[in-house]
């Protein structure tokens, strides 16, 4: 299975984003426990606030075809220096919450997400759709799905 995985801070938007992208059929809540669909691994954000569960995120993110690592522009900036660099599978940079947030604020967790050692970054809103377009197309090129040609222009 080609899973999608989602990191980040509590409250940042993983599981809502996995809802959008279409690859979680569940509710959105709280996630208190790792949660596995058939498209995806979901993670609860103290798993990252709390330095005693890295090793959970980082032996679970074998199982991940892409990471998706989220930074919430709403809440305090948590950095952890090249973090994504421990983890077993590319990962992709989502700046959360656009539609909610100042460029300052953007511009900062963009800021934030390159100290964390990740190169791409999207910047997308669960609300609104947007920027969904593109990642989702960066997410099948990197599960190794094939574009149709008017997916690929
Ligand atoms: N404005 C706005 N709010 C969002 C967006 N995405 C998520 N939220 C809100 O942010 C809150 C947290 O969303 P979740 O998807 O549960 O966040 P999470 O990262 O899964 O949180 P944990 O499971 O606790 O780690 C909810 O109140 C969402 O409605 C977004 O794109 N825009
Ligand atoms: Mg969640």
């Amino acid at each position: 299975m080609k899973r999608v995985m989602v990191v980040g801070q509590t409250g940042a938007g993983k599981t809502s984003l996995l809802k959008a992208l279409g690859v979680w059929e569940g509710h959105v809540r709280k996630t208190e426990a790792l949660a596995y669909g058939p498209q995806c691994i979901d993670t609860p954000g103290e798993f990252f606030d709390i330095p005693m569960f890295y090793h959970v995120l980082i032996q679970t993110s074998i199982k991940a075809a892409v990471i998706l690592f989220l930074m919430d522009p709403l809440r305090p900036k948590h950095v952890v220096p090249n973090f994504s660099k421990t983890l077993r599978a590319p990962v992709i940079g989502v700046v959360s919450k656009a539609d909610a947030a100042t460029p300052k604020a953007i511009e900062s967790a963009i800021q934030g997400l390159q100290e964390s050692g990740v190169t791409e970054i999207h910047v997308v809103s669960s609300e609104t759709g947007e920027g969904l377009e593109r990642l989702s197309q960066r997410i099948r090129e990197l599960r190794g799905e094939e574009l149709t040609a008017a997916e690929a222009g």
